[in-house]
């Protein structure tokens, strides 16, 4: 492939991202973006053909070479190469999950002070889950059970994972007929690992069913536990009000951006800027006040439950210290790019590693305690403040959309059903109606080799001119913040005509920020109890609803797309042929062969508009399956219940406070 350097706009479709990427030419300065263009991607390796599991190899299989010196062939080899990056991806989200597991404990224990349980209610309901004896007992004595039963999980000696049961039933017999139930989280990440070593498990069908039943370790296992355990330290999220994008920055501001996936440091970080004290300094040191903005999910954690703006997403936290206007960036684990070290030498930035699981050479390392946490974001915070007599040239891009996120299954459930009767059936019956033609949980990351956040909005605008409801995660999300669709009004400007009604009555955007990259357990929730209501069929499979992320690039991608096949649902990766490509055969067992064994099928596609077409047949399928109407947009956009006219005549705040207020308080005082 031949080298090619992309032109700011070519490299991202995002106004904020194009400022900084010119200036990053500007200054000669390298970045995510320039380094792609730099390095073409290895074709045998993105194809899956190039196995380095033993030292006989890396074999490559290329023209002729139909075997690897141990004899493997082109199916097991790019099986065994997706295999381990789920194994990998799984092991990220769950190891993510287990900390969290042990921050109750601590807490629970006493040994946290710092924090407390915030969500008594989830707590109560996540012991009924893990058969947690919860009346009549102290609020700790059941937090310490769940974190240990929690704990339990990921490593324990018989019988198979709790949660499994939160599936509908007809989807617990596919598992188990199948043979991949996981048993505990940790024994299936163990066990891929196992069978991928040279010379084990040498069928390609074999080896990817061990990939599912890995894989629903994390979705139903670590990353459920990881949403769950978080609700109960740091809230349930209910809509709150923000904005994204990098104008968020302040230039009157100490700037402080936590990026990473760990809530736990961070929400003492949201503490800590609160403090007097620390405002005061900052003041002593020339600033107006403190800001914090985040970048990736720690920013999609801590924006659903405090409100925090988001600076950007994955391919933005490397522009984010190009604006100069950056003191601190405070990274925990997963998705930080070493190339911050290098860039960040070039400004007054300090960039600060603290998890115990993640150094990077040149950056500070503030180890971070759960017994001292808010002591430690105090520390971090100072050294931000004072880093701010040093800032030298800005450029903060002036854009920024405001959004309303906090669409927890629990919010979305208390939303669309009301005060008193809870439930998914106006969901279910607006899709039988069919104002909604079905569901899109657009999810995932960005990735360097394409057009950032291109393919993402691209497709969200298809899905939402069409009727389809969008619910979103991770940087997916982020890109939708950014461009307006997480608003109310964005439904007025982009939805076609029955999802709008619907948005009208319910005072919601059509695009849902359900949360963070663990939060896509979120969604496996919100299609189990769709699925449980009567109208869309008796399981995860029947449901018009389709998966996808467009910009995928990271392992934990991989065990997500596959957690949601194995659990019943279309997956599209999109932006490249992807990682099996070099093999037919898997191509065909991960497309047909899983859609026999469980129904769900991933395919990987390069294109945005096939993307879209696919996607849609896919949900009228579903839709015919169940025998509902024929979708029809022009049914629809008639009706003259319309709250929204009025609404839009309100400020934002005060529409916000409209729609979200007596609910977001009913959550709160819960
Ligand atoms: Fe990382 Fe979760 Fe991907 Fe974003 S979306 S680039 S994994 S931060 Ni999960
Ligand atoms: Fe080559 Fe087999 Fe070793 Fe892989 S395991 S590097 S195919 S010899």
């Amino acid at each position: 492939m031949a080298k090619k350097t992309r032109t700011p706009a070519e490299a991202s479709r995002d106004a904020a991202a194009v400022v900084l990427l010119e200036r990053a030419c500007e200054l000669g300065a390298e970045t995510a973006f320039s380094r792609a263009d730099a390095m073409a991607a290895c074709n045998i390796g993105g194809a899956g053909l190039c196995c380095k599991n033993c030292a006989m190899g890396p074999c490559r299989l290329v023209g002729n070479t139909v075997r690897g010196v141990c004899g493997a062939t082109v199916d097991t080899i790019a099986a065994r190469n997706f295999a381990r990056a789920v194994a990998a991806g799984a092991s990220a989200h769950s190891d993510h999950g287990r900390a969290l597991a042990y921050t109750l404990l601590e807490a629970a224990e006493g040994h946290a002070p710092d924090y407390k349980i915030r969500d008594p209610f989830k707590l109560k309901e996540v012991a009924g889950y893990l058969g947690v004896r919860a009346d009549g007992r102290a609020l700790e004595e059941v937090a310490k059970d769940v974190a240990l039963a929690a704990l339990a999980e990921f490593g324990k000696a018989q019988g198979e994972l709790i949660y499994l049961k939160r599936a509908p039933a007809k989807r617990q017999k596919i598992w188990h007929d199948a043979g991949i139930a996981p048993r505990a989280i940790d024994r299936e990440v163990v066990e891929l690992l196992h069978r991928t070593h040279v010379g084990n498990d040498q069928e390609a069908e074999h080896i990817l069913d061990q990939t599912m039943r890995c894989a629903l370790g994390d979705g139903w296992g670590g990353s459920m536990l990881a949403t769950d355990l978080t609700d109960i330290l740091f809230g349930t999220p209910a809509p709150v009000i923000s904005e994204a994008n990098l104008g968020v920055l302040r230039q009157d501001q100490v700037n402080i951006i936590v990026h990473g996936h760990e809530p736990t440091l961070s929400e003492m970080i949201v503490a800590a800027v609160q403090d007097p004290e620390l405002i005061e300094y900052a003041r002593s040191k020339g600033a107006q006040g403190i800001q914090l903005a985040g970048i990736c999910c720690t920013a999609n954690e801590t924006l659903l439950r405090e409100g925090v703006p988001l600076a950007g997403n994955f391919l933005m936290q490397e522009l984010a210290v190009l604006t100069g206007a950056v003191e601190a960036m405070v990274v925990d684990i997963q998705c930080i790019f070493q190339g911050l070290v290098p860039l960040a030498e070039r400004y007054h930035t300090e960039i600060i590693t603290t998890s115990p699981k993640a150094k990077i050479e040149g950056a500070t390392h503030i180890e971070f305690e759960e017994r001292r946490a808010l002591e430690i974001a105090k520390q971090i915070v100072r050294r931000a403040i004072d880093r701010f007599p040093q800032r030298g040239e800005t450029l903060i891009p002036d854009e920024r959309s405001p959004l309303v996120p906090g669409f927890s299954h629990e919010y979305i459930d208390y939303a669309l059903g009301g005060m008193y009767r809870g439930s998914f059936r106006p969901l279910n019956d607006a899709i039988i109606a069919g104002r909604i033609r079905g569901v899109v949980a657009n999810i995932g990351c960005n990735n360097a080799r394409v057009c950032h956040d291109q393919l993402h909005h691209y497709v969200v605008t298809e899905f939402l001119k069409h009727d389809v409801l969008v619910v979103e995660t991770g940087c997916g999300a982020i890109a939708s913040a950014m461009h307006g669709y997480m608003t109310p009004e964005a439904a007025l400007e982009v939805a076609g005509p029955g999802l709008r009604e619907v948005c009208e009555t319910v005072g919601m955007p059509p695009v849902l920020h359900m949360g963070s990259c663990v939060d896509n357990s979120r969604i496996l929730t919100v299609l189990s109890q769709m699925a449980s209501e009567t109208g869309l069929g008796e399981d995860i499979a029947d449901i018009p609803a389709v998966g996808m992320a467009p910009e995928w690039m990271s392992e934990k991608a991989l065990s997500i797309a596959t957690y949601c096949v194995a659990s019943g649902a279309y997956v599209i990766l999109g932006g490249s042929d992807g990682p099996v490509s070099g093999s037919e055969n898997v191509v065909r067992l991960m497309s047909e062969g899983w859609e026999n064994k469980v129904g769900g099928r991933l395919e990987f596609i390069e294109d945005g508009e096939e993307i879209v077409r696919r996607a849609l047949a896919h949900i009228d399928k579903k839709r015919a399956a169940l025998g509902l109407a024929e979708y029809d947009a022009s049914k629809w956009g008639k009706s003259g219940d319309r709250r929204m006219p009025d609404l839009l005549s309100l400020p934002l705040e005060e529409r916000i406070e409209a729609v979200y207020g007596t609910a977001a308080r009913a959550q709160s005082t819960a």
